[in-house]
């Protein structure tokens, strides 16, 4: 998919890519894990950021990697743990962080409630998941993130992909999901970022037990407009009964002279701040995706023309229990039409009635 600005996107098999197609891509992140290996040496030689996101692929050929390419004069580097390649207006980085062996281990002492009261810690701040293995990886990886971006002078954060594997799990008291919001949003205010309003566009997903946090993230010179959805109470102001406020904005769109790019986050069958069809997968994609035409309503809106259409948007889908594919496809068909570009991904979802979430990329809509 050709986006305007000079950055496109493409799904594609990873053993389709020939050696001459790596000019000007930034990053991949590969779904379905083991791709890595299989790389092209090319892409390794060139220095390409690659990523491995642990989320079986359903309903096609296995591995499918995303593609993220520039047309501009590209070079990567390392600070610390993230891996980046960058044009000279937008950045593609990367970082995984494995929660330690020894931190698991304390944790499994600790959800077995050995040596404490009610299973949980009696030292002070482990109700809000702090210290634990996971919040201490994500705290890590963001201030990494971070560094890097003001380092760089990419200071603004686009677009978020957080993958954690037992995402509805509990451990120090408190679901695993709103252990990574607690360390994200003590991150975000650490590095003197907002953590309302001018928030970056984001998903957060389960994958395959046993992964590292893997983050990946598209980072800009220019501030991007934060997009809200009119029908949802914004995430950042949930009401407390979700734990630490999860810092992310419904979309984001980068606005250029050469054309707009919309990146909408992870969406949901959430009106208002409340799920939904509890049960129901069909009546919830079809929530999901009136979100998604509200969004694009508010950022038609918001850049003053009806720029973005539900039909030129490049899709992904998690969906909780792999047997519910069909039904997925089958309102997404009855919506989008079967010409959509549409990748489904198992993944767990962060809250335990939700059984579909779809993110999206969008670019403007041609003009003739
Ligand atoms: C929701 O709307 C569903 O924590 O970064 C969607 C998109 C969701 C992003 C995140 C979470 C995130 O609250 C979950």
């Amino acid at each position: 998919m050709a986006l305007e600005a000079g950055l496109q996107v493409e799904y594609l098999p990873l053993a389709a890519q020939a050696p001459a197609r790596w000019e000007g891509v930034l990053g991949i992140a590969t779904f379905d894990g083991g791709a890595v290996k299989r790389a092209p040496s090319s892409a390794l030689a060139n220095d390409v950021p690659m990523v491995e996101i642990r989320t079986p692929v359903l309903g096609s050929t296995g591995e499918v990697c995303e593609i993220w390419r520039t047309g501009q004069p590209v070079e990567s580097g390392q600070r610390a743990r993230v891996r980046y390649r960058r044009g000279d207006e937008v950045l593609f980085g990367c970082i995984s962080v494995a929660e330690s062996e020894r931190r698991e281990a304390d944790e499994y002492r600790e959800a077995n409630g050995r040596g404490e009261a009610n299973g949980r810690s009696k030292a002070s701040g482990r109700r809000d998941g702090n210290g634990s293995a996971l919040h201490t990886a994500t705290s890590e990886a963001y201030r990494e993130i971070f560094a890097t971006l003001d380092e760089l002078a990419y200071p603004h954060l686009l677009r978020v992909w957080n993958y954690l594997p037992q995402i509805n799990v509990d451990t120090h008291g408190m679901e695993r999901y709103r252990q990574f919001n607690s360390a994200r949003l003590s991150a975000l205010v650490a590095s003197g970022r907002d953590v309302t309003g001018n928030v970056p566009a984001a998903c957060a997903l389960g994958s395959v037990n046993g992964s590292p946090l893997v983050i990946y993230f598209l980072a800009s010179r220019a501030a991007p407009t934060a997009i809200e959805n009119p029908r949802q109470v914004s995430a950042y102001e949930y009401p407390p009964q979700y734990g630490p406020k999860p810092a992310f904005s419904r979309a984001s769109v980068l606005r250029k002279a050469s054309g707009s790019i919309l990146f909408i986050s992870g969406t949901a069958s959430i009106v208002g701040h409340q799920t939904m069809h509890a049960g129901d997968v069909a009546a919830q994609t079809r929530e999901t995706l009136v979100n998604i035409e509200a969004l694009l309503g508010e950022a038609n809106r918001v850049s003053g023309a009806p720029r973005f259409g539900l039909e030129t948007l490049a899709y992904k889908v998690y969906v909780r229990n792999s047997a519910d594919l069909p039904l997925i496809q089958s309102q997404l068909h009855t919506v989008l039409g079967r010409e959509a570009q549409v990748v489904y991904l198992q993944a767990d979802i962060c809250r335990q009635d939700l059984l579909v979430e779809i993110e999206a990329i969008g670019r403007e809509r041609d003009c003739d």
